[in-house]
């Protein structure tokens, strides 16, 4: 079968966030060892990868997305020793190793961010960042109107050093950009030298050999010239707000699409990816290029995702999209579609850990709030609800063609915790809104283990960076473990048959039988096709009302007790996956 050696093509990805996975050492936060000895468990999930959010010298201000070194490791999370530890167990489990890029910023405790405060305006060490002098007559306002994806402006003057007042630097008086925390100054992908400097990094960790980078916020690095004024959007879903006019697409001058935002998706991201992409291919095996880019519509996204580019890019168009049949039915389509067009697989994704989980995400009255436009807002999500959809969402997912990713928590059904104590939140959007965004710590508590033990197994000592509900002990790896029905053992088998099947790797068509339904109604039915094995129909029931399933097809599994007295009949927020 074409692709069937290219691994990412259909790979079941499972990300993993250090701080909150497994804690070895007993300080509460996650570690290198407390990872190593818990793959394990996924492998017996049946997952084909991992994706380890940064674990990168950091001063954390922003969760480790703050690098301070790029080719060492926080003590927090433990030593390179640690990391060529667990890349080697996650080999010998047959699990890829994809890590964390994040080119877009550095942490301002990088070397080169102190030696561009000290070196002063006009520096070649300046010009590694992105300072410029402010506007109004003393300088005194920003350069620009850009504003920070977690609130306030976008730009921070550079401050007298205190135990030095009246010093040069104290004068100069230059403001530097940042999209996302003061502390995370922007790179100036311009300067040639900061292009080096990043691919000696990826060349680092092949050495150490990762089998892939999702690299953050890619659509990021470059900005436009002169980086005009913008009051749209940027911390939602980027890109355009309105899809371009036809004459405009693919347009080769950034920033002349209307309503494009002048720090987003510029055209010269692209020759950055491609010169990676050769790194890459000079490097024995096949390692993988994964962008994380918010940016719509999917034609737009589909550009980062080429043979000489990208390999995959998060589609976060399916994320965001609302439990709404019609809806869903039209972004998996265009996914389809656009990726067709470059010959490379779509990517499936439903939660990580930026976004409100979504087993409580899908058991909103409403979305469109809160944190990327999908938060917890009020009233508070129902819980049954929620999962039941959650279970549904994940197995129309699970058994579309494409490669998929999920994130540590949701094969045990965890929902967001959206409790949590105001003092507890580390989340920096929390802070630069005045807490009028909670921010993302809800979808970031460790991970429960063990229902008996303390900080449910999290951590040999009971401590954990953030409190966990007590309730979380119905959620435990254990407590699922073996128990028929378990959010656990459902994932377990639906990884098994993906696999058996090999669905990541068919196509896909709209299946007939519902006519009208199918295109219309409140019914996904795909059917899931490849040669030389059995064809799967994928069905998710939306509506308020059950269905049957069409005749001709038998029940495989489903993701919730299917009803009527011969078992084929489909409830309301339930999937099903059936064969001939
Ligand atoms: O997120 C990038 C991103 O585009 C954010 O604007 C996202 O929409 C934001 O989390 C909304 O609140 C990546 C990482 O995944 C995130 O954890 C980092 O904080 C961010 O980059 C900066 O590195």
């Amino acid at each position: 079968r074409p692709g069937q050696d290219q691994w990412w093509r259909h790979a079941v990805i499972y990300q993993i966030y250090p701080r909150s996975f497994a804690d070895a050492r007993g300080d509460g936060v996650g570690d290198l060892r407390g990872i190593a000895s818990r793959l394990d468990h996924l492998a017996a999930l049946g997952v084909d990868a991992v994706w380890l959010s940064p674990f990168y010298r950091s001063p954390q201000r922003d969760a480790g997305y703050d690098v301070s070194d790029y080719r060492d490791v926080d003590p927090r999370f433990g030593t390179l020793e640690d990391a060529d530890a667990m890349i080697a167990r996650a080999h010998e489990l047959d699990l890829k190793v994809i890590v964390d890029l994040v080119p877009n910023h550095t942490s301002d405790q990088h070397v080169w961010f102190q030696q561009a405060l000290a070196a002063g305006p006009g520096s070649p060490e300046r010009s590694r960042y992105i300072f410029r002098e402010g506007s109004g007559e003393l300088g005194e306002d920003p350069p620009n109107n850009w504003q920070s994806s977690f609130g306030g402006s976008a730009w921070t003057r550079v401050k007298a050093r205190p135990d030095a007042p009246g010093s040069a630097w104290a004068e100069d008086g230059q403001w530097y950009l940042h999209l996302f925390d003061s502390s995370q100054p922007d790179l100036n992908w311009e300067n040639p030298e900061v292009r080096a400097e990043l691919e000696s990094v990826l060349q680092f960790w092949l050495d150490r050999g990762v089998d892939g980078f999702r690299i953050d916020v890619a659509h990021g690095l470059v900005k436009e010239p002169g980086l005009p004024d913008w009051s749209g959007s940027v911390s939602m879903v980027t890109g355009v707000d309105e899809p371009p006019p036809e004459e405009t697409q693919g347009s080769t001058l950034p920033g002349t699409l209307p309503g494009h935002p002048p720090m987003y998706d510029q055209e010269g991201v692209h020759e950055i990816y491609r010169s990676w992409r050769r790194v890459l291919e000079n490097h024995p095996g096949e390692q993988i290029l994964v962008a994380e880019a918010w940016v719509e519509p999917l034609e737009r996204l589909a550009r980062y995702v080429r043979s000489d580019e990208m390999n995959q890019a998060f589609n976060f168009s399916f994320l965001v999209t609302p439990w709404s049949a019609p809806r869903l039915r039209t972004v998996i389509a265009e996914s389809y579609e656009v990726n067709d067009e470059v010959g490379a697989p779509t990517t499936w994704v439903l939660s990580n850990h930026d976004v409100v989980r979504h087993a409580s995400r899908l058991g909103l009255a409403e979305t469109g709030k809160g944190p990327n436009g999908i938060g917890i807002g009020d009233p508070q999500p129902d819980a049954e609800l929620g999962l039941r959809r959650a279970r549904a969402a994940s197995l129309l997912m699970l058994g579309l063609p494409g490669s998929a990713y999920i994130y540590q928590g949701e094969e045990l059904g965890l929902p967001e915790h959206t409790a949590l104590p105001d003092d507890a939140r580390e989340d920096p959007t929390f802070a630069r809104t005045d807490g009028a965004e909670k921010g993302r710590d809800g979808c970031r508590v460790p991970i429960p283990w063990e229902a008996d033990a303390p900080a449910f197994g999290f951590s040999p000592t009971g401590e954990s960076w953030l409190p966990q509900p007590e309730e979380w002990s119905a959620y435990a790896v254990d407590a699922q473990t073996g128990v028929q029905g378990s959010t656990l053992e459902f994932y377990r088998t639906v990884l098994r048959l993906r696999r058996e099947l090999v669905l990541g790797l068919g196509s896909s068509q709209w299946e007939p039988t519902f006519g009208d339904l199918a295109s219309d109604g409140d019914v996904i039915a795909v059917v899931n096709t490849a040669e030389g094995r059995e064809d799967v129909l994928v069905l998710a029931n939306l509506g308020s009302e059950p269905v049957q399933l069409p005749d001709g097809w038998q029940v495989k599994l489903s993701s919730g007790p299917m009803s009527g007295d011969d078992g084929r009949t489909v409830p309301t927020d339930t999937a099903v996956w059936a064969t001939r």
